[in-house]
C-alpha cells in the first residue's frame, strides 16, 4: 500500500472514486482470448486512460482518429487505476495497452515499450514547465528566483519516485532526497535569501511524476528556503485556472509544448511560463514488451 502524506484528505477519495470509474468501464466481453485473434479483440478494444482532464488522453483520442481506430474506447481512470490494471494483466501476461509517460516508475518495475507513433499524435520533444501566476516575481521573489532555477533529470525524479512506489511516503522520499544530494540542492538555492515562514500554494495533480516534483521542491522551500508549503491537489485544468485566478501560486506540472496545448491557448496570458523544470519526457502508448505490437499502425485491425 502506498503512503502519501500531504496533509490534504481528498487523495483517498479521489483514488478510489476513479478506481471505481475503470472498474465500472472494465466489463467482460473480451470476445476472444486465442493467439490467432487479433490484439484489438484481445484487450477488447481498450485502452487503458487516466483521468480525463489529463492531456495525454487528448492526445491518446487524437491517436484513435489519426490511426482510423473506430472500433476503439479509451477508457477513464486515473493513474493509479492505470497502473493497477497494467500490474493485473502483466501478472497473468495478459495483452493490455495504456497510455503511459517517462519519467514514471513503472518503466523500471515492469518490461514495457511505448509504441511507435508515425503520425506523431502523442508531438515530439516534450517538456515539464514550471508556471507562476501574475505578480509573484513581486509578492515572493524568492520563491520565484528559486522555481525559476529549478530544473532537474529524469533519473533524478526516478530516484523519488521508484522510492514512493516501494512504500515510502513522498515526503520521506523527498527528504532523502535532499540528503543525498547537497550539491544539487546548493545549485538549486544558492543566492536565494532564505524567508521567514512566508507561505506559498503549489498546485499538482496526482500523478507520479508530478507527486514526486512537488514534494521535493515543498521539502526544498521549506527546509531550505524557509517557505511554508501548500498543496493544492487538484485535476489539470483547475490546477491550470488555479494559477491563472492566482489561487495558486505556481505549478511544477505543465506538460507543453503538446500536451497541456489547449490549458496554454487557454491561460497563457493570464500565467507566466518560467521555462522546463525537465527536458526529454514523453507520453504515448505503452504496452508490456511480450505483446507483439511495436507501432499504434499495428492496432489496426487486419481486415
Ligand atoms: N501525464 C503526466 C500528464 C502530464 C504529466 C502525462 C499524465 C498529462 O497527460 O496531462
Amino acid at each position: 500500500m502506498k503512503k502519501f502524506n500531504f496533509g490534504m484528505k481528498k487523495w483517498f477519495g479521489m483514488t478510489s472514486l476513479a478506481a471505481v470509474l475503470v472498474l465500472g468501464a472494465c466489463s467482460s466481453g473480451g470476445d476472444a482470448s486465442g493467439s490467432d485473434a487479433s490484439l484489438g479483440s484481445q484487450v477488447d478494444h481498450k485502452i487503458i486512460g487516466i483521468d480525463p482532464g489529463a492531456g495525454i488522453m487528448n492526445a491518446a483520442q487524437k491517436a484513435v482518429t489519426d490511426y482510423g481506430l473506430s472500433d476503439w474506447t479509451l477508457v477513464e481512470g486515473s493513474g493509479a487505476a492505470m497502473t493497477a490494471t497494467l500490474d493485473k494483466a502483466i501478472k497473468k501476461k495478459d495483452p493490455i495497452v495504456v497510455t503511459g509517460w517517462t519519467p514514471h516508475w513503472m518503466f523500471s518495475k515492469y518490461d514495457l515499450k511505448y509504441l511507435e507513433d508515425p503520425k506523431k499524435s502523442f508531438g515530439e520533444a516534450e517538456e515539464i514547465h514550471t508556471i507562476a501566476r501574475q505578480g509573484l516575481e513581486q509578492d515572493h521573489p524568492e520563491a520565484y528566483q528559486f522555481l525559476d532555477k529549478f530544473e532537474w533529470t529524469e533519473e533524478e525524479m526516478g530516484e523519488i519516485m521508484i522510492a514512493i512506489q516501494g512504500g515510502t511516503t513522498a515526503e520521506q522520499a523527498a527528504k532523502d532526497f535532499v540528503k543525498a544530494h547537497p550539491e544539487r540542492v546548493a545549485e538549486w538555492t544558492d543566492g536565494i535569501t532564505p524567508v521567514s515562514g512566508d507561505t506559498v500554494t503549489l498546485a499538482f495533480v496526482a500523478w507520479d511524476s508530478e507527486i514526486a516534483s512537488f514534494s521535493l521542491v515543498q521539502e526544498i522551500m521549506q527546509d531550505k528556503l524557509g517557505f511554508t508549503v501548500k498543496g493544492l491537489q487538484v485535476e489539470a485544468g483547475p490546477m491550470w485556472l488555479g494559477v491563472a485566478q492566482g489561487d495558486a501560486d505556481a505549478s511544477l506540472a505543465a506538460w507543453l509544448p503538446l500536451t497541456h496545448a489547449d490549458y496554454w491557448d487557454k491561460y497563457q496570458d493570464k500565467i507566466e511560463d518560467l521555462g522546463a523544470n525537465m527536458k526529454g519526457v514523453k507520453t504515448g502508448l505503452v504496452v508490456p514488451a511480450y505483446v507483439e505490437a511495436n507501432s499504434i499502425e499495428d492496432l489496426v485491425d487486419a481486415k
